[in-house]
C-alpha cells in the first residue's frame, strides 16, 4: 500500500466518522424532541374528559345556594371549633344570623330559646347547641302547605296573578311557572297586564313561544284590568286551564298603583274564572326590604304564595323565615337562575341544609 492509498482510507474513514457523528446528533435531537410531544399528547388525553364533565354537569341546588350558605356556614364552623358554648358564641351565631337576613326578631327569638335551654343545662356542647339551632329553624318552615293553588270545576280558568316591585323576576317567573304547568299537561294563557312599556310585552311573547303557551296582549298604556279580564274570557272560550297575568312592576309605597292592582285582582274574576294565586316576586337579594313589600301587597291583593328569585345571587336567603313567621305567608317557588328550568319547589330541608353545610 502506497502512501496515497493509505491517506484515501484515513480519509474514507475521517468522512464516515463525521457522518456517523452527524446521523447520532440528530437522531438523539429527534428523540428530545419528540418526548415533550408524548408528554403534550398524552396530557391533552387526560384533561378533556374532565373537562367537558365539568362543563355539562347542571349546578346542583346546593352549588347554586353557595352564597346564601356563606352567610351561615363559617359562624357554624367557628362555633363548633370551640370547646365550649361562650359569649363569643352568642355573637357570633347572631352576627351570622343577621347577615342572612333572618331579621332582628327571628333571630333573637331563635337565640333567646336556645339560651334558655342552655342555661337549664339541656344543652352543654357547641355541637348540641348547632343542632338545635338547625332543628328550630326547620320546625318554622315544615308544614306549611307550599303547593300551587289550582282548583277544579270554578267554571272558568283559575287565575294566577304575579305581582311585585320593579325588577323582581316577575315576567321572568311567569315563564318558567308556565313551563312547568304545561309539563303537568295543563293549558296555558298568558294575559300581558305590564301595559306600561312595550317592552314588557314583547318579553312575555318570548316567554309565551318558548314554554308554548298562549297569550293576549293589549295596547301599550292600556287599562291592565282590561287585558286580563279579556285574557280571562279568551281563555275561557278556549277551554283554558290556566291565565297567568303578568302586571307591571310597582313599589309598594305607590298608593295610586296600588289601587290600581286591586282594581286588576278585583276585575280578573268579573267573568268567568278565579283567582286561585296572587304570587309576589320578591327579589332575595333586597332582603328585609322584602318584608314590607309583602305586607302591602297582601293588603292590597291578599298574596296567597312568594316566589323568592334569584337567591343563587343572594346571601340574603333568611327573608325566607321573616316573611314565614311574620306574616303567615309560604314560600313556594325559589329562582336560582334566568333559564327556563331555573325555578324550582322551595324545600325548607334542603335550604336548611344548605345553609349550614
Ligand atoms: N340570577 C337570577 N336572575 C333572575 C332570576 N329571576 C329573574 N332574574 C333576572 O332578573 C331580571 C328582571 O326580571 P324580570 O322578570 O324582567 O322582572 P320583572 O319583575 O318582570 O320586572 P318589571 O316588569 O320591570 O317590573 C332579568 O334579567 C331576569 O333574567 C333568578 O332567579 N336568578
Ligand atoms: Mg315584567
Amino acid at each position: 500500500m502506497n502512501n496515497s492509498s493509505l491517506s484515501m482510507i484515513f480519509l474514507l474513514l475521517a468522512v464516515a466518522g463525521l457522518v456517523f457523528g452527524i446521523g447520532v446528533v440528530v437522531i438523539s435531537r429527534r428523540k428530545a424532541r419528540a418526548v415533550p410531544q408524548i408528554q403534550r399528547a398524552a396530557h391533552v388525553e387526560v384533561i378533556a374528559p374532565v373537562f367537558e364533565a365539568v362543563a355539562v354537569a347542571p349546578l346542583s341546588v346546593r352549588d347554586r345556594l353557595a352564597k346564601a350558605r356563606s352567610s351561615l356556614s363559617g359562624a357554624v364552623g367557628s362555633v363548633l371549633g370551640r370547646s365550649e358554648i361562650n359569649d363569643a358564641t352568642w355573637l357570633e351565631l347572631e352576627e351570622a344570623l343577621l347577615r342572612a337576613d333572618v331579621g332582628v326578631r327571628v333571630a333573637q327569638s331563635l337565640l333567646g330559646a336556645l339560651q334558655t335551654r342552655v342555661k337549664a343545662k339541656e344543652i352543654t356542647t357547641p355541637a348540641q347547641l348547632i343542632d338545635a339551632l338547625r332543628d328550630n329553624m326547620s320546625s318554622q318552615l315544615v308544614g306549611t302547605s307550599r303547593d300551587l293553588n289550582f282548583e277544579a270545576n270554578v267554571g272558568g280558568p283559575n287565575i294566577w296573578l304575579m305581582v311585585g316591585v320593579n325588577g323582581a323576576g316577575k315576567t321572568t317567573s311567569l315563564g318558567k311557572i308556565a313551563a312547568q304547568q304545561i309539563a303537568l299537561g295543563r293549558t296555558v294563557l298568558m294575559a300581558a297586564g305590564d301595559t306600561f312599556r312595550a317592552a314588557a310585552g314583547e318579553q312575555l311573547s318570548t316567554w309565551a313561544e318558548r314554554s308554548g303557551a298562549q297569550i293576549v296582549r293589549g295596547a301599550e298604556g292600556g287599562d291592565p284590568s282590561a287585558v286580563i279580564f279579556d285574557g280571562v274570557q279568551s281563555a275561557h272560550s278556549r277551554n283554558i286551564d290556566l291565565v297567568l297575568a303578568d302586571t307591571a312592576g310597582r313599589l309598594q309605597s305607590n298608593t295610586n298603583l296600588m289601587e290600581e292592582l286591586r282594581k286588576v285582582r278585583r276585575v280578573a274574576e268579573k267573568g268567568a274564572g278565579k283567582v286561585t294565586e296572587v304570587l309576589l316576586v320578591i327579589d332575595a337579594t333586597t332582603g328585609q326590604n322584602g318584608l314590607q313589600q309583602a305586607r302591602q301587597f297582601t293588603e292590597a291583593t291578599q298574596v296567597t304564595g312568594v316566589v323568592l328569585t334569584k337567591l343563587d345571587g343572594s346571601a340574603k336567603g333568611g327573608i325566607v323565615f321573616a316573611i314565614e313567621t311574620e306574616l303567615g305567608i309560604p314560600v313556594k317557588l325559589v329562582g336560582l337562575g334566568e333559564t327556563i328550568d331555573d325555578l324550582i319547589l322551595f324545600h325548607p330541608t334542603e335550604f336548611i341544609d344548605a345553609l349550614f353545610e
